[in-house]
């Protein structure tokens, strides 16, 4: 039987008080209650304090370069699509560095759950602004304030019509473990973007600041009117909503490709003597 046990990894190097450590315990009660043990999974990451977390559970894991975890993901799931994959990544490793993947993943609706641990900062290198931090936001490298517009993770991912697009708060996380296991059960992409408090390096978005902004998205809301999602996605300031903004039923990529139709690949017969005649293919 799978327990929260089977999945404790390395004893957290976070801060205490960090917001990961809410992200950790959801991650952990939502593969418990979706019954998959630690070696159905795998769980892929970049570079950051927030891709630190497979380090400190125990399943199949993979850390790739800073914004990279995206494209290995994908990799994964190719060679073996009967496998969930699961990216944990950091705001700037995700929308920074990995930006351009992240649109990718979305257009080609790879089965691939991204949950972003979004801290409106770059933890691991010492508090400089992500592309989340508010604009105008004061940081050691931007004495005089943040000049580029703060970027919207929701609104993007609404517009490139994303599976399944949903924002969470690590400190509300029976709700965020919820909204996991509802990705993982989403059949493609999706992605949750996770209000997480970094009490080192960001003063500005607080506990306290997020518990006064914060609201549910009401249960008669419903995810699949796009305009709406659009709309909700637009709200930031005094008022933040959590929840499942927007959902559709879009083939998978993996679906559409057409050697994945026999079953994954890694369990596909494999002649390595047809290596060299289909090289000469593309050569
Ligand atoms: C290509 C590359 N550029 C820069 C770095 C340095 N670096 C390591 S972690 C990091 C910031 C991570 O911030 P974020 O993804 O927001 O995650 P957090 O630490 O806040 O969880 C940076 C810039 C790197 N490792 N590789
Ligand atoms: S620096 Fe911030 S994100 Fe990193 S462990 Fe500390 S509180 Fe968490």
């Amino acid at each position: 039987m799978v327990t929260l046990e089977k999945y404790k990894g390395q004893n957290p190097a976070w801060c205490p008080g960090c917001g990961n450590f809410a992200i950790l315990k959801a991650f952990k009660e939502a593969m418990v209650d979706l019954r998959l043990e630690p070696h159905q999974i795998t769980l892929v990451s970049g570079i950051g304090q927030a891709a630190k977390l497979p380090h400190y559970t125990r399943c199949n894991t993979f850390n790739g370069l800073h914004g990279r975890a995206l494209p290995v993901a994908t990799g994964i799931r190719l060679a073996n699509h009967a496998m969930p994959v699961i990216v944990t990544t950091g705001d700037g490793d995700c929308y920074g560095e990995g930006g351009n993947h992240l649109m990718a993943a979305i257009r080609r609706n790879i089965n691939v759950k991204l949950f972003v641990h979004d801290n409106q900062i770059y933890g691991l290198t010492k508090g400089q602004p992500s592309p989340t931090t508010g604009t105008g936001t004061k940081a050691k490298n931007t004495p005089f304030g943040v000049i580029s517009e703060q970027f919207n993770p929701m609104a993007l991912a609404v517009a490139l019509n994303c599976g399944f697009v949903a924002r969470a708060f690590a400190a509300d996380t029976a709700h965020l473990s919820g909204l996991m296991k509802e990705a993982v059960n989403h059949n493609g992409f999706a992605l949750i973007d996770i209000l997480q408090p970094c009490v080192t390096f960001n003063k500005v978005n607080t506990y306290d600041w997020y518990q006064k902004r914060v609201y549910h998205i009401e249960p008669e809301y419903n995810p699949e009117d796009r305009i709406a999602a659009f709309t909700r996605s637009l709200e930031w300031g005094d008022r933040i909503p959590i929840g499942l903004l927007y959902r559709n039923n879009r083939p998978t990529f993996e679906e559409q490709v057409p050697m994945l139709a026999a079953g994954p690949l890694v369990h596909q017969d494999f002649d390595p003597s047809r290596i060299e005649e289909t090289l000469r293919e593309f050569y």
